[in-house]
């Protein structure tokens, strides 16, 4: 995942240590959402927010695995919560729906193959075919393996959160758009948005792969 997310998730974790702080003298914190050298799933799932699934991505209960993942760091003594337990269970359906088989054996994503990757972090002009003949429409990332997943289908809520919500203006944007976006176009649309990870060559780039692959005949 990129490593400029929206701004909510950081205030709140701001906020959220600034008081933790004023709780007494030398209480010290440090926080992280998906910016620093430190395993955030690995301690989501320790701290009880739920358990890393098969995908790859911490699932959940409440609102499955659409979740974005923060922690601070303190010295303040804490009780600890009990780890999550595992609920994948005999479930295979993220595995089977990847499209570039990315998910090579249960709870490892080889990046390499993961559209989300080649969609986010590739900078090269091209794209590897195995991905632009596979991406299934998707320009910024890649949520298939999620989408399929019963947590997410049957149970999750949805966040009630305004700063949370999507981007209007970004909603479906038109492929045949997004291949020829200029570099203001992008600026203004994308605003202090995670996608500004993707550079306007990128998206220019991932519309063009589906575009291409939409007119391909399938064998
Ligand atoms: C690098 C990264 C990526 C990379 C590479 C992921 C990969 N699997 O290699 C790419 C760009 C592909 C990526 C994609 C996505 N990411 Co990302 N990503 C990260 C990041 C920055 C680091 C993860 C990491 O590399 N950790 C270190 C490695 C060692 O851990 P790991 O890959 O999880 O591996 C564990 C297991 O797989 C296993 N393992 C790994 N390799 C091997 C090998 C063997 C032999 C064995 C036995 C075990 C094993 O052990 C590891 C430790 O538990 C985290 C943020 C963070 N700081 O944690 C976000 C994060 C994991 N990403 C996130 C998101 C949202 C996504 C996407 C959904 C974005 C999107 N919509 O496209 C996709 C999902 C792809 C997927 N199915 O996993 C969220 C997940 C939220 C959640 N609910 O869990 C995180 C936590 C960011 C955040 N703070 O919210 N991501
Ligand atoms: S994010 Fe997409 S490409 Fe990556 S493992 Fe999941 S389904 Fe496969
Ligand atoms: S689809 Fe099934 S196996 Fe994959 S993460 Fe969800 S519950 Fe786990």
């Amino acid at each position: 995942m990129g490593k400029r997310l929206s701004q909510s998730h950081a205030k709140k974790l701001k906020a959220l240590s600034n008081w933790l702080q004023s709780l007494g003298e030398g209480i010290e914190t440090r926080y992280y959402v998906d910016t620093g050298p430190i395993q955030d799933k690995v301690w989501a799932q320790q701290a009880g927010i739920g358990w890393i699934a098969k995908n790859g991505n911490v699932i959940t209960r409440e609102y499955g695995s659409w979740v974005f993942l923060g922690e601070i760091l303190t010295n303040l003594e804490l009780t600890p919560d009990t780890p999550h337990t595992e609920h994948c269970g005999s479930c295979t359906k993220c595995i089977e729906s990847c499209p570039t088989d990315a998910i090579t054996q249960p709870f490892i994503v080889d990046a390499n193959r993961c559209i989300a990757y080649h969609t986010i972090e590739n900078r090269d002009e091209k794209l590897p075919e195995n991905i632009a003949e596979n991406m299934q429409g998707w320009v910024a990332g890649c949520d298939i393996c999620q989408d399929v997943c019963p947590w997410n289908q049957r149970f999750a809520t949805t966040t009630d959160v305004e700063e949370f919500q999507p981007y209007s203006g970004n909603i479906a944007p038109k492929l045949i758009e997004l291949a020829t976006i200029t570099n203001e176009k992008w600026d203004k649309q994308f605003t202090a948005s995670a996608l500004r990870r993707i550079k306007p060559q990128m998206l220019q780039r991932n519309a063009r792969a589906n575009l291409e692959a939409s007119r391909q005949p399938r064998e």
